[in-house]
């Protein structure tokens, strides 16, 4: 709104808002800049996490976390730089929404069951054989499956396999903790065994786009695990066609029983960028995490150029200018909290319209990289 105007620096001025302080009051028209931007400034800033590093770190862990230890899981989160010390105990999430992490889980390893209010998916990056198991249902997972565990549903995770199996974790942790909606509970044994048969949900959607008649009536998450396969099948399908300008060939995976986003407050996209594809540049108010699943290419964020490959993780924040090059045929898994923004209706988008809508390249992102 307005811009900051000298007669706050005038000496009644500041005593009077000094005094008023005291009694836990302040003036909005000193408040009233700083809070109503003219448009979205975020603190979360564009960046890169590489592949090796953060490889290298899950490695790094496997002693330092065991379910044994932690209890809990063996997950590393994207901590934002422009979000970091925000908060007493150093807690930054990855963008002002939303919460990232990589996990391990190792052959024979349990991370027993919990639920808590906040919204969880995984998108499965490497290996296979280890379940999770939600609400009853085991859900074996393989590369390239998105699963999902909307808000209360049990869920934990155990591997009975033989190799290291690692996924990408996010969840609406900084939303429900700014709006004060946290609940957490542990599950009373360990894990939760199951109840119906294995891959259950995945199961009765083995065809696609076609669902069990009982789901025409809304269910939270009717269907647990998108496979690869099909996801993969969509992409070759709506690739055969013009792709989107700034999103190349990209599906959305949605609840079969409502057509809303699988998950209620993230939208998750997977894209392909075919190779030579340079998008348009635009920006939204929804921020973005992405994981490049396969590929490489880069990113132009408010004119900094960042360079991906298969495995790292790369943050667009709210409002930021963006444009995807693929140097090679490239599959980018995406969340959002375009739902959140829908929510609370301040969705908005801008096209890039100068030099054909790409941006100037004044800068490349230089990526932290692990000591070998
Ligand atoms: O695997 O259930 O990264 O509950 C954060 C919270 C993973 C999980 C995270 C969780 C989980």
């Amino acid at each position: 709104m307005a811009e900051k105007s000298d007669y706050l620096q005038s000496s009644d001025v500041q005593d009077f808002t000094k005094d008023i302080e005291r009694y836990n009051l302040g003036p909005l028209w000193h408040a009233i800049p700083d809070l109503m931007h003219k448009q979205p400034t975020p603190q979360a800033v564009p960046y890169l996490w590489k592949a090796e590093t953060l490889h290298q770190k899950l490695m790094e862990a496997r002693e330092i976390f065991t379910p044994e230890r932690g209890g809990e899981r063996r997950a590393i989160y994207l901590q934002n730089p422009g979000l970091k010390h925000r908060e007493p105990w150093g807690w930054a999430s990855t963008t002002q929404t939303l919460y990232a992490a990589v996990q391990l889980i190792l052959p024979g390893e349990t991370a027993p069951s919990h639920r808590h209010t906040q919204s969880a998916l995984r998108f499965i990056t490497n290996g296979s054989g280890a379940y999770t198991i939600v609400q009853g249902e085991r859900i074996f997972m393989e590369e390239g499956d998105y699963l999902i565990t909307p808000g209360g549903l049990w869920h934990g995770h155990s591997h009975p396999g033989d190799e290291p199996m690692i996924w990408m974790d996010a969840l609406d942790i900084p939303t429900i903790y700014a709006i004060g909606g946290t609940f957490f509970e542990s599950y009373p044994d360990r894990i939760e065994q199951p109840s119906v048969p294995d891959n259950y949900s995945a199961q009765r959607y083995a065809g696609g786009m076609v669902r069990p008649i009982a789901d025409r009536y809304p269910k939270v998450a009717p269907l647990g695990a998108y496979k690869w396969s099909q996801t993969f099948a969509a992409i070759e399908g709506v690739s055969q066609f013009e792709p989107d300008r700034f999103d190349g060939y990209a599906v959305e995976y949605i609840n079969p029983s409502n057509g809303k986003t699988a998950n209620p407050n993230m939208a998750s996209w997977m894209q392909k960028l075919p190779q030579g594809f340079h998008g348009k540049a635009h920006r939204h108010t929804s921020s973005t995490i992405y994981q490049v699943f396969q590929g490489s290419g880069y990113t132009v964020i408010n004119g900094v150029r960042f360079d991906w490959s298969k495995g790292d993780y790369f943050v667009v924040p709210n409002w930021a200018l963006h444009e995807h090059v693929a140097l090679e045929d490239s599959y980018l898994f995406s969340v959002s909290d375009l739902p959140i923004m829908e929510k609370f209706d301040v969705q908005r988008e801008e096209n890039y319209t100068n030099n054909n809508g790409h941006q100037e390249i004044r800068d490349q992102f230089v990526p932290l990289l692990p000591k070998k």
